[in-house]
């Protein structure tokens, strides 16, 4: 076998309870930012279809883990809902929640899948948000005692927590760029949303090692590796800077338990640090994690800005870089991302060599395909681009490993096609084809590949 990889390497596939779990008004589940925001602007989604359109997880759970099981994996990440366990985000547990999330667990273990729990997939409860959301101290207090419940309640058998999933994007598209509720567009707002996002989670690592739980607590990361045009000093700078937004602004955080000097620097420069308060850099500190998830799908490609900055206009990101589309670059015809494999590599390099080779995996890694029902031949998707995407990526894993890289484990996003931040089920992603009005299942062909390379742990 040429591409072998080490000894209980995590084979499996990420999803979210919002995008899969529908059912948003049963069982006692509270509305979160998404159900609201539909409700107000359905024509920002695509074709109008809200989160309650899903593949229905809530009552095909036992099903949907059968699939699971016949993809041969042997891990799989999902999230829990807090407007579903609490519905008003601060009171009362729901027990129906409860039972629901047992049995999932119960059930993923049964089958031999170790359950990897994210505690906030970007879907915070309407009740938190009108208390500010993530620019309130009060609603990271919440989300502390959400996040010490949910250890207490699953705990015993859950051993993998991941406080957050992408930070950055709910401060990107909440607070800069206008895709997620509550469409802000304000670099101060963004940063404290940043800020406080951190404390939140650093909260959380706090309340696991109090409770002296079993298991490792870690964060999920995009990390967008920033290209320069050139080695140009003006070019190398500029990709420096969206380094230390995107990505740094998270990494050194959960690694390094404290935040780099230079972003602290650049944010007073532009007077847009957030508000601290004295014990926050202490519980910085401690919100180091045990384990990195790292989503990876494409890479930034940055040079410096062609034309001064009008200084009167707000500040913004791209007042320090620009982005480029490099000549060559391979792109995914079927949806406009950028398809750069050696990406994932760098990334693991990067930690390797910069951050002291933490434990990490691969937490989502995808490819994302508009009209996909084009491809079906005898009743099922014939996804050939899929496994080639697979492939080259874990190729490049693989390479990362066998040069001393601490990644344990490759999950897909994602298992089946999902409703997907006002993209609805523009972009499939899944090893399952969904019918959506059915409700049926049918493994695609890149699903067959997946459960055959798990189960000989590579491919040749
Ligand atoms: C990641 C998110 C997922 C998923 C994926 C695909 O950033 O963690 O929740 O949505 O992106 O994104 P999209 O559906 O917008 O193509």
């Amino acid at each position: 076998m040429k591409y072998q990889f080490p000894k209980n390497f995590w084979w499996g596939s990420a999803s979210s309870a919002l995008q899969t779990e529908g059912e948003s008004e049963q069982g006692g589940k509270s509305a979160t930012t998404w159900d609201a925001w539909f409700a107000r602007q359905p024509w920002r989604f695509h074709q109008q279809i809200g989160p309650q359109e899903t593949s229905t997880f809530y009552r095909h759970w036992r099903q949907d883990i059968a699939l699971l099981t016949q993809l041969n994996h042997n891990s799989f990440r999902t999230s829990l809902s807090w407007a579903r366990l609490i519905p008003d985000g601060t009171g009362e547990v729901n027990p129906q929640a409860v039972a629901f999330y047992n049995a999932v667990i119960d059930e993923l273990l049964e089958q031999g899948i170790t359950p990897f729990i994210t505690l906030f997939h970007f879907d915070m409860p309407m009740a938190m948000q009108e208390k500010g959301g993530w620019e309130s101290r009060e609603v990271v207090q919440a989300f502390s005692r959400y996040a010490q419940i949910c250890f207490e309640l699953f705990g015993d058998r859950v051993h993998h927590w991941f406080t957050f999933n992408e930070p950055i994007v709910p401060v990107e598209g909440g607070y800069l760029y206008d895709f997620h509720y509550p469409n802000v567009v304000d670099f101060k707002r963004a940063a404290t949303v940043a800020y406080n996002t951190v404390l939140a989670h650093a909260s959380a690592v706090r309340a696991f090692r109090a409770g002296h739980h079993p298991g490792e607590i870690g964060i999920v990361l995009n990390l967008t590796p920033s290209y320069p045009r050139s080695q140009h000093p003006a070019d190398v700078k500029a990709a420096h800077y969206a380094d230390l937004l995107f990505n740094r602004s998270f990494l050194d955080p959960v690694l390094r338990g404290e935040y780099p000097a230079d972003l602290v620097a650049l944010l007073k420069e532009h007077n847009q640090l957030p508000a601290c308060q004295p014990d926050d850099i202490a519980l910085i500190a401690e919100g180091k994690i045990d384990l990195l998830g790292i989503n990876y799908y494409q890479p930034r490609r940055v040079k410096c800005r062609d034309s001064a900055v009008n200084p009167d206009s707000p500040f913004m990101p791209e007042w320090l870089f620009d982005y480029y589309e490099m000549p060559g670059r391979k792109m995914n015809p079927y949806r406009g991302w950028e398809i750069y494999e050696p990406g994932i590599y760098d990334i693991l390099t990067n930690l390797r060599v910069n951050y002291g080779n933490p434990r990490c995996f691969i937490s989502e890694n995808g490819m994302g395909v508009e009209n996909e029902q084009r491809f079906i031949e005898n009743g099922q998707i014939n996804d050939s681009y899929r496994i080639h995407f697979v492939r080259d990526h874990l190729i490049w894993l693989h390479k990362g490993i066998s040069e001393g890289c601490n990644c344990l484990g490759y999950h897909m996003w994602t298992f089946i096609d999902n409703w997907s931040w006002c993209n609805a089920y523009k972009n499939r992603y899944g090893f399952v084809q969904l019918n959506l009005a059915t409700q049926q299942r049918t493994i695609k062909k890149s699903g067959e590949w997946f459960a055959a390379t798990a189960a000989a742990n590579g491919f040749t």
